[in-house]
């Protein structure tokens, strides 16, 4: 009899609840939508992060004009990093979390319902396996 192949989607994928998010009291709420949704939180801190950091996680943003206000608003304030582990994880996440530019992102995602400008946009999540393994090993050097 063939196995059932279940952990073939098993993905994990990161999310960070950027400074706008924290600062509006949206961390539970964030929270709340990915449990509902039905996946796990395998590791989450609240992260100041240091301008090496952010530079690092935007590193593909670095020629783009936006790339300075984009690592100065992550240091702003505090944020909220997680890894996230499901079936899909990274798809599903990213669904949830809607459109980049929030006048484009569709009500019932995270930004559709909270957001109105594109930098000050709630939260980041990884958008590939490799963004996501990239950015876990940015902010989380013990989850293997
Ligand atoms: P996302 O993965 O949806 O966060 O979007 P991107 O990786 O394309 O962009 C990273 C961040 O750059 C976004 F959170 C918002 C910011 N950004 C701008 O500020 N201006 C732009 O024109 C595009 C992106």
């Amino acid at each position: 009899m063939d196995q059932i192949k279940v952990r073939d989607t098993m993905e994990r994928t990161f999310l960070m609840i950027k400074p706008d998010g924290v600062q509006r009291g949206l961390a539970g709420e964030v929270v709340s939508r990915i449990e509902r949704r039905g996946l796990n939180i395998i590791a989450l801190k609240m992260v100041q992060v240091d301008h090496k950091t952010a530079k690092r996680h935007y590193a593909e943003h670095a020629d783009k004009p936006f790339f300075d206000s984009l690592v100065d608003f992550i240091m702003s304030g505090p944020t909220i990093a997680m890894v996230i582990e499901g079936r899909n994880a990274i798809s599903i996440t990213r669904s949830m979390v809607g459109a980049t530019d929030p006048s484009k992102a569709a009500a019932g995602t995270i930004r559709g319902d909270f957001a109105l400008d594109i930098t000050q946009n709630i939260v980041h999540a990884s958008d590939s396996p490799e963004s996501a393994e990239r950015e876990i090993a940015i902010y989380f050097d013990d989850v293997i």
